[in-house]
């Protein structure tokens, strides 16, 4: 890589920029779909679509728009990752017939500089020297909306939820960091997340902020949690979208995510681990029907109480938030759908986009590959 731009040869570009965040936080700037939509684009323009499948060989999609230019989509494949320090991948603009002409590479490095970082943004592959000129007020336009993005988060003492790189395909939608995310998407706060390592759960480190080595573990300004539901009480402390203002609704909320862990998830929890873990066991096919009994039955008296209402106090709470986990556990069984309230009920809170984005989310974090065997 070039040192500075005398040494550039017409069809590369160079772009060093020093931001006030750590390494780590500036590379999920550009790993992260929910953090590069908010900087990608020049000022005036907004970044409307992004989606990103990020490991070596993933693809990338984004587009940004503004009043005079339209949508402008762009995309490429991810080719090498070093977890906060290098991201290397391909960069082109799409076609009509919406394909991507991954017509550049460009290769992003994250340096430590006295607890900020030095992003260098090496981009080759410019046809000619003019069109390499017309991309450099975009880039340092967009790079200043990334750093300005940056301090904020490093400011606010962002939120950190631990979530696994690799679980296998039955789990995927269904680990305990996906409520945290949901928490945290419907209070509308930005976050980033731990991944990790196949093995780092048995760490130490780890451990300190886990003590069973499970997901997810959260850490808040100084605060350091774990368990799923004390997480998400505490986002909900501080966020009305969680939970109502009143004395009274905040403690029915309360009722509603404890009931949803201590009444509903020990029940449904149960037959989720047989199906998963043991179904072909002989021990698991004679204790199936009777727990399906208890699931069924914990599932009438649920829908008994929800009535006909949208969710369980009216308005949307944490309770639905946790109830709604709770029951996709569940999900590829059909007894949800044999309340057809419940069915209903869940299908409400799967379709608030607070979900949609924290799935969305969760699911592109897989980026590891299996264990070998
Ligand atoms: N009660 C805990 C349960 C956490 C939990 O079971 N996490 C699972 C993923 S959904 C896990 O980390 N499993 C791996 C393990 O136990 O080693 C919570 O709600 O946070």
């Amino acid at each position: 890589m070039p040192l500075d731009n005398s040494e550039l040869r017409d069809d590369e570009l160079l772009i060093t920029r020093t931001f006030e965040a750590p390494p780590a936080l500036v590379f999920r700037l550009w790993s992260q779909a929910q953090h590069m939509q908010r900087w990608l684009g020049p000022k005036g323009f907004t970044c409307t679509h992004c989606e990103m499948d990020f490991r070596p060989g993933g693809k990338w999609l984004a587009c940004i728009e503004s009043e005079q230019s339209g949508p402008l989509w762009m995309g490429g494949e991810f080719h090498e990752i070093e977890p906060d320090r290098r991201i290397a991948f391909s960069f082109g603009d799409r076609d009509p017939a919406a394909n991507i002409h991954p017509s550049t590479e460009v290769v992003v490095t994250f340096t430590d500089r006295d607890g900020g970082t030095l992003q260098t943004f090496h981009q080759t592959g410019f046809p000619t020297a003019a069109f390499r000129d017309g991309h450099i007020v975009g880039w340092t336009s967009a790079f200043e909306k990334a750093e300005a993005y940056a301090r904020d988060l490093a400011e606010v003492s962002t939120p950190v939820v631990s979530a696994f790189r690799w679980v296998p395909e039955f789990a995927r939608g269904q680990v305990r960091d996906l409520r945290v995310r949901w928490a945290l998407e419907e209070a509308g706060r930005p976050y980033l997340t731990q991944l990790l390592e196949r093995g780092e759960q048995g760490q130490p480190g780890y451990r300190a902020l886990q003590p069973f080595g499970q997901v997810p573990a959260y850490r808040e300004d100084g605060i350091a949690l774990f368990e799923s539901g004390a997480i998400v009480l505490h986002i909900g402390e501080t966020s009305a979208a969680l939970m109502p203002q009143d004395r009274e609704g905040r403690a029915r909320a309360m009722v509603w995510l404890l009931a949803a862990l201590n009444s509903v998830e020990t029940v449904v929890q149960q037959l989720g681990e047989i199906d998963a873990f043991h179904s072909g066991e002989a021990w698991a096919q004679a204790r199936r029907p009777a727990v399906v009994e208890r699931v069924r039955k914990r599932l009438g008296e649920l829908a008994q109480a929800l009535g006909d209402k949208d969710y369980l106090e009216g308005e949307f709470t944490l309770g639905d938030l946790m109830m709604a986990s709770v029951l996709r556990i569940i999900d590829d069984t059909d007894l949800v759908a044999g309340e057809p309230r419940l069915k209903a009920y869940l299908a409400r809170c799967e379709a608030r986009p607070a979900f949609q984005r924290a799935l969305a989310a969760h699911l592109a974090d897989f980026t590891a590959d299996p264990p070998p065997q």
